[in-house]
This record gives C-alpha cells, sequence and structure tokens, in this order.
C-alpha cells in the first residue's frame, strides 16, 4: 500500500467519529463513494460513528434506489471530535455542506485535477477515472473480506457514470480489474443499472419532443435545438435540464446544442458539447464557460440566439478538414 493510503487507514483507525464529505449537486461517484465507504467502515469498525454530512438538506431528487438519506442533522459537536473525509470535490467552495472546516482533521481522496489544498491529508489523483475506483482499491488493499454487497453496489454505480459506461478515455485496465472484483464480490449489477438508467415514460416522451424540435445539419456537423418555454411543465419534467445529451452520439455531428428557459433563474441557458473541436472560447463570449469540449452559455439579448449559431457555423466552416475522421 502506498504511503498516503497508510495514513489515511492509520486516520480513520484513530477516530470514533468519521465525517463523509461530497460536492454539490452530487453525482452517483460522489454519493457511491460516499455510501460505499460509510457501509466498509460500519462493517469494520460497528463502535465507530459514521456520518455522510449534508443529506439532511439534499433534495431527494439526488436519490437513487440503492440508499436512503438519512435525515437526522449532524451537529457541529460531532464534527469537532471527528475526521472529515472530503470525496470527489476539486475546490473547498464545492463542499454541498460547507462545514468540512468545522472537523478537527481533514483527509480527500479526489480524481480531479489538483485546483487547490483543501485537506490535512491528500489523495488526488487524476489518473483514476472515478473516486469510487480510489475507494474501491483502498478498500480492496485494507480489508478485502469486509467489501460487502451494499459497498461494491454503491463503488460500481460511481465507476459506472463517471466513465459512461466504461466508454472514457480515463479507463484503464485498472478500471476493469476494479470492476472485476466489485462483481466478484457481488455487486448486483441489474439493481443497479436499473436505477440508474430506467427512464420513465414522461422522460421518454420529452426526448422526443427534443428531437423534434432539433435542426440537423450533417454536411456543416451542426446539431441543434431550442426548447420551448413552457414544454417541460408540458411534458411534467420538473427539473429544468438542457437535454443536450439527446443531441449527442451522431454520426457527422461534430458540435451540438440546446437552449432552454430556466424558470428558477428566469433566464435562457445554452448548452454547447463538441466532440473535438474546443468550444469553451465561443461560450465565453456568451456569459458562460466550462470545459473544452462541454460549456454553457446564458442568453442576454433576444439576437444572441441567432448569433451563437452563426458563430458556430462559421467556426465549424473555418474548421471543416479538423472534424473529419
Ligand atoms: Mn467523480
Amino acid at each position: 500500500m502506498i504511503a498516503i493510503k497508510e495514513t489515511i487507514v492509520k486516520k480513520i483507525e484513530q477516530y470514533e467519529n468519521i465525517a463523509i464529505f461530497f460536492h454539490e449537486l452530487p453525482d452517483l461517484d460522489a454519493l457511491g463513494s460516499s455510501y460505499g465507504l460509510q457501509y466498509f467502515l460500519k462493517t469494520k469498525y460497528p463502535d465507530k460513528d459514521v456520518r455522510i454530512i449534508g443529506l439532511d438538506t439534499l433534495s431527494a431528487q439526488f436519490q437513487s434506489n440503492f440508499y436512503d438519506f438519512d435525515k437526522r442533522h449532524v451537529p457541529n459537536e460531532f464534527l469537532a471530535n471527528a475526521l472529515g473525509i472530503i470525496l470527489d470535490t476539486a475546490n473547498a467552495s464545492r463542499i454541498w455542506s460547507g462545514r468540512h472546516n468545522y472537523c478537527r482533521e481533514l483527509i480527500r481522496i479526489d480524481h480531479h485535477p489538483k485546483l487547490e489544498t483543501i485537506a490535512d491529508y491528500e489523495w488526488v489523483d487524476d489518473t483514476y477515472c472515478a473516486t469510487a475506483e480510489m475507494i474501491a482499491e483502498l478498500l480492496f488493499e485494507w480489508d478485502y473480506n469486509s467489501v460487502l454487497i451494499p459497498t461494491c453496489n454503491s463503488l460500481y454505480a460511481g465507476l459506472l457514470t463517471d466513465t459512461g459506461r466504461f466508454l472514457y478515455p480515463s479507463v484503464t485496465p485498472k478500471t476493469y480489474a476494479i470492476a472485476a472484483k466489485l462483481v466478484t464480490k457481488g455487486c448486483n449489477r441489474q439493481k443497479v443499472h436499473d436505477a440508474i438508467y430506467l427512464k420513465d415514460v414522461d422522460r421518454m416522451k420529452f426526448t422526443s419532443y427534443v428531437l423534434k424540435k432539433a435542426h440537423f445539419d450533417t454536411q456543416l456537423g451542426i446539431a441543434w435545438a431550442k426548447l420551448g418555454k413552457n414544454s417541460f411543465d408540458r411534458y411534467g419534467v420538473k427539473l429544468r435540464m438542457s437535454m443536450v445529451h439527446v443531441l449527442g452520439n451522431i454520426k457527422n455531428i461534430n458540435i451540438w446544442f440546446t437552449f432552454y428557459y430556466d424558470n428558477v433563474l428566469k433566464q435562457w441557458k445554452g448548452s454547447i458539447r463538441s466532440n473535438k473541436l474546443p468550444i469553451n472560447q465561443i461560450a465565453e463570449k456568451y456569459h458562460g464557460g466550462g470545459h473544452k469540449l462541454a460549456a454553457g452559455v446564458t442568453i442576454l439579448k433576444r439576437k444572441e440566439f441567432k448569433m451563437i449559431l452563426e458563430d458556430i457555423k462559421e467556426y465549424l466552416r473555418q474548421n471543416i478538414p479538423q472534424t473529419k475522421n
């Protein structure tokens, strides 16, 4: 076991109170890692008090079928005697409860590129495809026999979602080796898949609406859709989201984007995706930004819908040779 993992194990052994932290808008890597670690620690150390911090204020929309949110508030007195473990979080400002600094000591385990130091002991390594992969590796090395099915299910969910079902280039031979161990230990793949991927009928109908609204230009390599202001309500979809993924993975489409009305922010938003050409510089022009191949914009003036479309078309015209495989 490498030194930092040994330190993590030693620190966890020292504390009675363990507080696990995850990032805002938690995905299944953040929550899966948290639950996977919590269940393992409860199994191995029944006398320790291991809490996930911030579940009491977290919306049920982040709920999955394979775990229950513990709605009891964890007081600061608990944290004052606790070892805090921050999972899957690149910046301190993104920690959901924001209460990590009440802990006596802090550990961080994360696979994002390192932006800042948050904890006393940091295991941050962006060669891992998911925090769940790091946790699984740690737990298997630490005590193979204490890794039980609920831990396997949670970590497998994190692995699956942070790799886009093992499609992303971040997947390594080690990822499959970890997945194999999780399956060997009894991970219930059907249960995990159903919890993540079963869609409800309203959402499927809304997806078909998005496709109906979409414009495709396979010569230029562009797909886009503007979703009607009231369309979400019409289809009974509560959460406002870009639905941009619906236009992804289409042959001869290199840049795809959607516009939608965010009724909480009272603003038109856009999401832009690209398979090769960076698009974040375009997003920055329109009050937004993000990653090279995935960025968001905010529309402040009506004419900006058209301006973005024209900008992207022009950008593709200039770069057509690069977009061809
Ligand atoms: Mn992650």
